[in-house]
């Protein structure tokens, strides 16, 4: 193997030496007190730790790296404290994640580490997200995101270089490609024959380096990151590798030939250094035994710290407080001059006086710009905010949804307008593994409202017409919005900004144009969880949100002789079960109308909590209302026979009489 020092002092060579011995070291610990059961899992980074070791020292400490699961020489080139990783891998609590989250699955804003959930491939949208901030912000620090050559496979890796290169972002993609995808070899997962070669599909610049060469890394990472602070892009860098244990200690590496094995053996990247230094006189023998010892002897502390912490207690209260970042409502009130608007405009409004109130704010979504989105919601937004924080972005939902959430990280606010609600599943998993898990995870809040254009009736077929509010309210981390009338539209939008939680913000098309009210010209902010008791009856309570509240009033007003509670949920996470109850407890009779198939909805849990909560009260059964069990189709005949509002009237008339 070839070194070139360059211009590095002795010192500089030695530093490097003993950041690539650590990790080495602290492996060789943890695969012992694996053997003793002592530790659970482990997977293994021998023989990749030059690319880790060299691209921390190469980037400064505050310039945010995202590692995977064989890149424990990020962490330990960062200097954490040794006993704090350990704590984390041990579950104790002084290691990141509170033992919620296992191994290298957390992030430090302390040490600008994002780590990686399990699902491979959201690391890179995270990074376009952080690298965007930075770029809004000038201040040239570059972002560096690991991926294994297995990952690049995934649609997220795609996406994300995708985005980085449109939006010239100063990120390095960094390949390790280390020959297997657990036990799939490169040929069965892709036929170029080097990733680097993927580079020219994404119109950008790429580099192949040898990642067992701690000097080339080092030079190559250092000379790049000069560059991109002067000229930002982003880069795809393909380190070529191996990787020398299996993909986590139980899975063995029977599937690897031998004389793989033994041609990377000869080209590890700590012997062969080690034997160079010694060559050129500036390593010995014995200052390689002391800084071993002292390594060691680190190791035993500070793993001998985490022995001595005592395990987690389960902490009922705790556990469900750090779901959610902590937020005070800030109750803004607004002055009495009133313009009689739709939906969209309420929307459109609060957008804007959000843009004005927050600078940090930024909004992405398909065709938003200069075209003003499908639905013309930001029409001229470009021309008074300008195309940085108004961001047209390649049909991309996942890496997007990811990339709010390194905006976040890095300080700003995201927005992201969802084309139709639908599309969201290509951005589903983000949204439920990634935003409504971090601050769960290792306390980060993901500071994200996902815009959701949603809802029946206007003949727009199966793909075009979702209410899919339900994929989010199973979920416990994401607070899921929906109103029904532009005053709480406006109102909700902006306080769905202003908290720094993941937020569902469902916005029904067909009441886009055709509900008019009285709104407040300035800014406003209505709570979150407050449903709202639109008119007030004892003979029956009605239950609903989103257009199914349009319906209830049409039915009531179709039979005025119905004395109905009408309440308009508004916010389905958190849910306002005060509301519910003390009406269901006056009325003693309630029927639940939702536009969504009926199996999973919300309108089940909430009948399932009126019945054991009052029980004692209810005169008849609870009854839920929604669309049939079927995707909802095209056709107008079809539609209405799908949707719930013919059968809406039927079931509360039958109710009454029970
Ligand atoms: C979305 C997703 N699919 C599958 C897995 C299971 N899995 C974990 S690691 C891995 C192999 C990854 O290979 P590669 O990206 O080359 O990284 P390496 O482990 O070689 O460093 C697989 C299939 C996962 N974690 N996430």
């Amino acid at each position: 193997m070839n070194f070139d020092r360059k211009e590095l002092s002795n010192i500089q060579l030695l530093d490097l030496y003993k950041k690539l011995l650590k990790p080495r070291l602290i492996e060789e610990k943890m695969l012992i007190l694996l053997r003793q059961g002592k530790v659970s899992k482990w997977f293994s980074g021998i023989g990749q730790e030059a690319i880790s070791v060299g691209i921390t020292a190469a980037l400064d400490q505050d310039e945010y790296i995202l590692p995977m699961h064989r890149n424990l020489g990020v962490f330990t080139g960062k200097n954490i404290p040794l006993h704090r990783l350990f704590s984390q891998w041990q579950g104790k609590k002084t290691g990141f994640t509170k033992g919620r989250d296992r191994s290298f699955h957390f992030g430090t804003q302390e040490f600008n580490i994002i780590g990686m959930i399990s699902h491979l491939g959201p690391q890179m949208g995270i990074a376009d997200g952080i690298a965007l901030a930075n770029k809004l912000k000038k201040n040239g620090k570059v972002t560096a995101v690991f991926t294994g050559e297995g990952a690049t496979s995934e649609g997220d890796f795609h996406e994300a270089l995708n985005i980085a290169s449109v939006w010239d972002l100063p990120v390095l993609f960094v390949v390790e490609n280390n020959g297997y995808g657990l036990s799939t070899p490169t040929n069965e997962q892709f036929r170029c024959t080097n990733i680097a070669d993927k580079g020219i599909g994404y119109g950008m610049e790429s580099h192949i380096i040898d990642g067992n060469n701690i000097l080339e890394v080092y030079f190559k990472i250092s000379e790049l990151k000069v560059s991109l602070s002067e000229n930002p892009r982003p880069i795809l860098l393909e380190f070529k590798t191996f990787r020398m244990r299996g993909h986590e200690e139980a899975s063995g590496t029977k599937y690897v030939p031998q004389e793989l094995m033994d041609m990377w053996a000869i080209k590890d990247p700590i012997s062969n250094y080690k034997e160079y230094l010694v060559r050129v006189g500036v390593l010995s023998e014995e200052l390689d035994q002391e800084f071993k010892t002292n390594i060691k002897s680190e190791i035993d502390e500070h793993w001998a710290i985490t022995q001595a912490e005592p395990d987690i207690e389960a902490n009922l209260t705790e556990e469900l407080n750090d779901v959610f970042e902590p937020y005070d409502f800030e109750e803004i009130k607004h002055s009495s001059e009133f313009e009689n608007i739709r939906i969209v405009d309420a929307i459109s409004q609060a957008l804007k006086q959000s843009m004005q109130r927050h600078d940090n704010l930024v909004i992405m979504g398909q065709d938003i710009a200069e075209y003003g989105g499908a639905f013309k919601i930001t029409e001229g937004f470009v021309e008074q905010f300008g195309k940085e924080r108004v961001r047209n972005t390649p049909i991309c939902e996942s890496a997007i949804v990811s990339a709010a959430n390194g905006l976040s990280i890095n300080g700003y606010k995201a927005i992201v307008e969802m084309q139709f609600a639908d599309f969201v599943s290509s951005g589903f998993n983000p949204i439920v593994n990634l935003l409504a898990k971090q601050h769960y995870r290792w306390n980060e809040k993901a500071d994200v409202v996902v815009r959701m254009p949603c809802g029946g009736g206007t003949q727009a077929g199966p793909f075009h017409s979702q209410t899919n509010e339900a994929w989010f309210t199973k979920t416990p981390g994401l607070k899921v919005i929906y109103p029904a009338f532009p005053y709480d539209v406006k109102g909700l939008l902006n306080t769905a900004i202003n908290d720094p939680n993941p937020v569902l913000f469902f916005e029904h098309k067909q009441l886009y144009r055709s509900v008019y009210q009285d709104v407040p010209k300035d800014y406003y902010t209505l709570p979150f969880g407050k449903a709202s008791v639109i008119q007030e009856g004892t003979d029956i309570t009605i239950i609903s949100f989103g257009a199914g509240v349009h319906w209830a009033l049409e039915t009531l007003s179709k039979n005025p002789e119905i004395k109905a509670d009408l309440i308009d949920l508004r916010s389905l996470c958190p849910l306002d079960v005060e509301a519910i109850f003390s009406s269901v407890k006056k009325t003693n009779k309630c029927i639940i109308l939702q536009e969504d198939t009926i199996f999973g909805g919300i309108s089940s849990d909430i009948s399932a909590l009126i019945m054991e909560n009052c029980f004692k009260y209810l005169d008849a059964p609870v009854q839920r209302v929604g669309s049939i069990e079927t995707a909802i189709p095209f056709v107008k005949p079809l539609e209405d026979q799908y949707l719930p509002k013919e059968r809406f009237e039927k079931v509360l008339l039958e109710l009454l009489k029970y």
